[in-house]
């Protein structure tokens, strides 16, 4: 029991240093953002382009996949049944509303992804969550042509960053990181421009 006590505090404590900083005050131009791109010989995304209906009261998810014969995922996106808390205009939602999410890959070699309708607001207390899996991404993380220690460090400051508008800086959201699984897990509450980057 002690040992098992042990090992889930040892998990925890790993869990909370992959837990990213709050993003600072000044943000990342356009320029300096590095994108993770997927690997060249991945399989292609079965779709750029992802569309769910979200509802008061019930729970929904949408997923991106790599083509057979992989199929592994690459994105999903979760709305809990309690997470839908303000339309585009401002107005609450109420039980039954529902509201149409589009997810697009921005650019089917990069992990950047654009999500809609501008505006949607959800719940702090039951955000969505959008799951992104990297193993598919090339990671030749500084393309030196070599993978390397200079790679694994890269890997360790992955993170899910957010931008307004086109052009304008990019800044880090709080992001868990499972760098076993190859996997980026970050709470959405709103909606904008989405990349896994460094
Ligand atoms: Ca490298």
């Amino acid at each position: 029991m002690r040992g098992f006590l042990l090992l889930i505090g040892a998990a925890l404590a790993a869990l909370l240093l992959s837990c990213s900083d709050s993003a600072g005050p000044g943000g990342v131009p356009d320029t300096s953002l590095h994108i993770v791109q997927q690997d060249t010989l991945a399989s292609p995304l079965d779709s750029t382009v992802a569309r769910f209906w979200a509802k008061v009261g019930e729970g929904r998810e949408v997923r991106i996949n790599y083509q057979p014969p992989s199929g592994e995922d690459f994105l999903r996106f979760e709305v809990p049944g309690d997470g839908l808390l303000r339309k585009p205009d401002g107005s609450a939602f109420q039980p039954g509303d529902s509201i149409l999410i589009t997810v697009t890959v921005v650019d089917p070699a990069r992990f950047e992804f654009r999500f809609e309708p501008a505006g949607l607001q959800f719940s702090p207390d039951h955000p969505a969550r959008l799951k992104l899996y990297y193993y598919n991404a090339n990671h030749d993380f500084d393309d030196d042509g070599v993978v390397d220690s200079t790679d694994t460090a890269i890997e360790h400051t992955l993170d899910l960053w957010r931008q307004e508008a086109p052009g304008t800086p990019w800044f880090r959201i709080a992001s868990v990181k499972f760098e076993e699984l190859d996997e980026v897990d970050a709470n959405i509450l709103s909606f904008t421009e989405y990349a896994l980057a460094w």
